[in-house]
């Protein structure tokens, strides 16, 4: 039936019917209290679970408790059998008066579990996954966030091979039983929705620390992991402690249970999860050291451990009323976690890579068949909507509103969030709302960023004359799947004039608020040629066009004030050369051969700033700018480019390969020098390929740390010569025990650009140590390959048969997973003929597979639509 349920017109089945926000009505009952008790064994889980239910409002309705993969095994009411039906997955249970006790029990198979989602075994362990609606393949419950309780967990379980049983709050009692097991119980006395429970049973060692509260509390830390990779479990504390600092001393927030325990498994669907008291890790955003982490992985961990924490409070203590609401939690989180990674390291670095990641993920998405609301109208499956649109253009929502009212009111904002909310399951409404009510500023039409998809097209241009320059602006919104004719965005654009001579700042930066479709703005007392310098530091998650010139463009790249203006300009620079070449003109280098020269040689500069700034946009950003893309003339003037570059300055590049950082220096310097090094290292391969393979290959060899090992890797994974063969196998041989090791040796040959990477990738999927089961391992493998323009959309379309297949296989295990594969294969409208149509027939092929999952159904389906 997939082939009628792919034309638009068809109604979908029951199964795959889309939930709507204007149809939130609030739960029938609410549970105050849940009891569980886990006979935990990894082929037969039994689950008996205790409800307290009180109705809700005056109504007669039965009691509706949500079941996935669930059968009853017994159902009791005030402890008498009851009568329940089963209503599709649902269970139904008539209740007599307003409060009941309800009882069920169940039978699970976590090792059968391939979704990860409810409880399931990784490498030993026994976890749990909730949100968004995992509770519900544990145990019967209406598991939607708007429903509060209090958690009482008893765990059963051998104890030989779990030792260790923690779940959410604190220890209450352990204790032993026969046959060699034992048993736990757990209680958390914060009431929390049903997707924040979470257990775990295993072989596991903690790394324990503590951190003493701002009002003198002691909360003791722990690191849960096998006991071979405590030590690389260091990094990820110090990040905990750090962020439980950060969020008291910047929005007054303190940790509320005297115990924060952190687990890292191996098998995970997303990046990990702030369970209550208990957060749950992908190990690759807590294992670190010099050996096997990257800078880059550093970094990540330490964003991802202060995200998780943060969402203790945005998310945990103010939660969601729906799932129409993600960004509440996840926006401001990440907001959070943005900030807290700026002030810890560069902050200039920092919001250009935040700003690189929205423009290639998020600004795509926005611009294709998936483009969606910051607060979604619909949603067939909502794991689909855990996106950058929800996460990273949520956070510059609030960044925004911060801008708008400025550091002081925005807290006094978010201090009454919290005082109001606290307790509760709000709406993104309800933040907006306090922010206006905190600060005195009418935030109404700002609130249209929560309701309208698409990117905002901001057109700028600068006149002068009589001492007054003239900054015209106009908006426009394109239409998205649904949404078309928009209304005007509030946006905040900061704004700044540069003597054209001296390139000096010419008075204040200004904020002007763009509120209508046509606005002007004016500066008085401006004497001498300016230049403008706008949306600085980002101040608004748009796409701006100017008529400012290269010439104008080379200036402000060597001179703007504000860093992410000044990376800014060498970009566009170097953007519109490319995306001129690709329409059949000739090359133009002479500009940003000089602004890259220019940067380079500034001594005020530091070398992080520089390696982003000299940085050729992406082949996918290239193509992200053009009306139709071909990947074969992208990539060629991309080539092109890079090699003007390093053909113009070889011995620059050549100098500053003896840039000095030592592997076991974590600080942004150290980081910075490496990063700069590892350019010039592939900048000097694109000068002359045969002396950059060796050099590459003695950098590889000579390497201290991870970030030196993966950035030569880089290098001579491009390259046809003898060193990248030895360089790769010695990795493999090296760390082919080590999952999170091995995980970028796929990507790196996932992203190779050379002859015949497409044969390796193909081959890779075959590989002994591929494993379809393992996210990570798929990820990347698959994800690295979508990210390479040019190997993925090889003409032949062999590059889409191979992800077509692959999300036909994964789905059968995991549609979560299997579904984020979906939208490289989406964007095939912006292709050229050919292309087009060899994407769309593989997502027709997908469409057409057997018992398609609601995930991978709902992505190809809009993809198609
Ligand atoms: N709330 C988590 C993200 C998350 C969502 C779903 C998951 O299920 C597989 C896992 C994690 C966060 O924002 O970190
Ligand atoms: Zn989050």
């Amino acid at each position: 039936m997939a082939d009628t349920r792919m034309n638009p017109e068809a109604p979908p089945t029951p199964e795959h019917a889309p939930v709507f926000r204007k149809d939130y009505e609030p739960p029938r009952f609410l549970i105050p209290e849940v009891e569980l008790d886990f006979d935990l064994r990894a082929a037969k889980t039994r689950v008996k679970s205790a409800l307290t239910v009180t109705r809700n409002g005056d109504h007669d309705e039965p009691l509706r408790l949500a079941g996935d993969e669930l059968r009853p095994l017994s159902v009791k009411v005030d402890g008498e059998d009851a009568r329940w039906t089963l209503d599709g997955d649902d269970l139904v249970i008539p209740i007599e008066g307003d409060r009941a006790i309800v009882e069920t029990e169940v039978e699970i198979a976590p090792d059968a579990n391939s979704q990860l989602m409810g409880l399931y075994a990784s490498g030993g362990l026994l976890c749990t996954q909730c949100e968004s609606e995992g509770f519900r393949r544990i145990t019967f419950h209406p598991d939607r966030p708007d429903v509060l309780s209090r958690y009482k967990v008893t765990m059963h379980a051998d104890k030989a091979r779990y030792p260790v049983l923690l779940a959410n709050g604190n220890e209450v009692e352990t204790g032993d039983e026969d046959d060699g097991r034992h048993y736990a119980v757990w209680e958390d006395p914060f009431p929390k929705p049903s997707y924040l429970f979470a257990l775990v049973a295993g072989d596991l060692k903690p790394n324990r620390d503590h951190f003493t509260t701002m009002s003198g509390r002691k909360v003791d830390l722990a690191i849960w992991v096998r006991e071979k990779d405590l030590p690389r479990t260091a990094h990820a504390m110090k990040a905990l402690k750090d962020s439980m600092k950060w969020d008291e001393e910047v929005y007054g927030r303190e940790y509320d249970l005297d115990l924060f325990n952190i687990v890292a498994v191996d098998d995970f669907n997303f990046g990990a999860m702030e369970n209550k008291g208990l957060n749950i890790f992908n190990s690759r955003y807590i294992l670190a050291d010099q050996e096997t982490a990257t800078d880059n992985d550093f970094d990540n961990i330490a964003g991802v451990v202060a995200h998780e924490y943060f969402h203790n409070w945005s998310g945990n203590r103010v939660t969601c009323r729906d799932w129409f609401q993600l960004s509440l939690k996840e926006g401001f989180t990440v907001f959070r976690d943005q900030c807290f990674s700026q002030d810890m390291g560069s902050e200039s670095v920092k919001r250009i890579e935040d700003v690189r990641l929205l423009r290639a993920v998020q600004f795509p998405e926005d611009n294709g068949p998936l483009a969606h609301p910051v607060r979604p109208e619909s949603y067939i499956e909502i794991s689909n909507f855990y996106t950058a649109t929800v996460y990273n253009k949520g956070a510059e929502l609030i960044r925004m509103m911060r801008t708008i009212l400025r550091e002081e009111k925005f807290r006094a904002g978010s201090d009454l969030y919290f005082e109001r909310h606290d307790g509760e399951a709000a709406t993104c409404e309800d933040f907006v709302k306090a922010m206006e009510d905190a600060s005195g500023t009418d935030l109404s039409q700002f609130r249209r960023w929560y309701e309208q998809a698409g990117t905002p097209i901001v057109k700028a241009n600068l006149a002068q004359a009589d001492g007054i320059a003239t900054l015209k602006l106009s908006q426009s919104i394109p239409d998205t799947p649904g949404q078309s004719d928009k209304q005007p965005m509030a946006i905040p654009l900061k704004v700044a004039l540069l003597s054209e001579q001296s390139g000096n700042r010419i008075g204040e930066e200004r904020l002007v608020m763009l509120t209508e479709a046509e606005q002007t703005e004016t500066f008085d007392g401006v004497d001498e040629p300016v230049l403008l310098s706008i949306n600085r530091g980002f101040s608004a998650p748009v796409r701006l066009q100017t008529d400012r010139e290269d010439r104008e463009l080379q200036l402000l790249a060597a001179s703007d004030d504000d860093p992410f203006a000044r990376y800014e300009a060498s970009q566009e620079l170097m953007m519109r050369a490319l995306t001129a070449a690709v329409g059949g003109d000739p090359l133009r280098t002479e500009a940003v051969v000089e602004a890259v020269r220019k940067t380079l040689e500034n001594e005020a500069l530091d070398p992080a700033f520089k390696a982003e700034a000299i940085v050729v946009p992406s082949e996918s950003m290239i193509g992200e700018q053009l009306e139709e893309i071909d990947p074969d003339k992208v990539h060629e003037a991309r080539i092109a480019m890079r090699k003007s570059i390093a053909d113009a300055m070889p011995e620059l590049f050549t100098d500053l390969l003896d840039l000095e950082a030592s592997g076991d220096d974590l600080s942004p310097d150290a980081k910075g020098r490496r990063k700069l090094r590892n350019v010039a290292l592939a900048m000097t391969a694109t000068h002359d390929p045969k002396t950059g393979a060796a050099k590459a290959k003695s950098h590889y060899d000579k390497a201290d740390n991870m970030t030196d090992r993966v950035a030569a890797l880089g290098v001579l994974s491009h390259l046809d010569a003898p060193e990248r063969e030895a360089a790769f196998d010695h990795f493999y041989d090296r760390y082919r025990n080590d999952t999170l090791v091995l995980d970028k040796w796929f990507s790196l040959q996932a992203m190779s650009q050379r002859e015949g990477a497409l044969e390796a990738v193909e081959a890779l999927s075959c590989h002994p140590d591929f494993n379809l089961k393992n996210p990570n391992r798929l990820r990347a493998l698959m994800l690295g390959f979508a990210s390479n323009q040019f190997v993925f959309h090889h003409a032949s379309g062999r590059g889409y048969k191979l992800l077509a297949d692959m999300i036909i296989a994964a789905d059968k295990l995991n549609p979560q997973v299997a579904a984020r594969m979906v939208p490289p294969l989406g964007r095939w409208r912006r292709f050229e003929p050919k292309r087009r149509e060899l994407m769309k027939g593989a997502l027709e092929r997908i469409a057409a597979a057997d018992g398609l999952s609601k995930d991978v159904f709902e992505q190809v389906s809009k993809s198609l639509g």
